[in-house]
């Protein structure tokens, strides 16, 4: 009887030990897997782009980089965005051209003003920047015009600035 208790004591303890070894590896395991995925998750750097923002003022504001050639109402306070026309207006298909310094990364870029059309005038957040503007006899460098001149409806609302590519120096 006393060698049954000593076989079943042995074993039973032999068992613990083995399981909790075991146990301590597969969190050992899970830990090291966990700690080299860590950087495979997804990060949100959108906080950069929103840093650079900050530097030249949000698109809401006057100030923000990609204006610099803008004459009109900003599109972003207007119901669409600052490179998209609100709701119920059509881009101009003809624009005039800008190359503006963003400061978020330190690179001129050209910036094409397509005016939107089709409604009347937004009167939100008026801006007039008016960087390396030409004089009207080059309009495509002018930003004094209605560019919805050339659409059915040619009523102007509001500015958007779309980034055409970077300037070569
Ligand atoms: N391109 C902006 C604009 C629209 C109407 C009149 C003047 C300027």
């Amino acid at each position: 009887m006393r060698s049954l208790d000593h076989l079943f004591e042995h074993s039973s303890r032999s068992l613990a030990r083995r399981t909790s070894r075991r146990s301590l590896l597969a969190s050992l395991g899970q830990l090291l897997t966990g700690a080299a995925l860590l950087p495979l998750l997804p990060v949100d750097r959108g906080g950069r782009a929103w840093a650079s923002d900050a530097k030249s003022g949000g698109p809401e504001t006057c100030e923000y980089w990609k204006y610099c050639a803008i004459d009109g109402f900003l599109c972003s306070c207007c119901g669409g965005t600052s490179s998209s026309c609100p709701p119920g207006t059509a881009s101009s298909p003809i624009t005039w051209i800008g190359t503006c310094h963003n400061p978020g990364d330190g690179r001129d870029y050209i910036v094409s003003y397509n005016d939107c059309c089709g409604k009347t005038s937004c009167g939100n957040c008026e801006c007039n920047r008016n960087e390396r503007e030409k004089p009207v006899y080059r309009p495509s460098r002018n930003n004094d015009l209605n560019w919805c001149m050339a659409n059915a409806d040619s009523n102007y609302h509001c500015t958007v600035s779309v980034i055409l590519g970077v300037a070569e120096k």
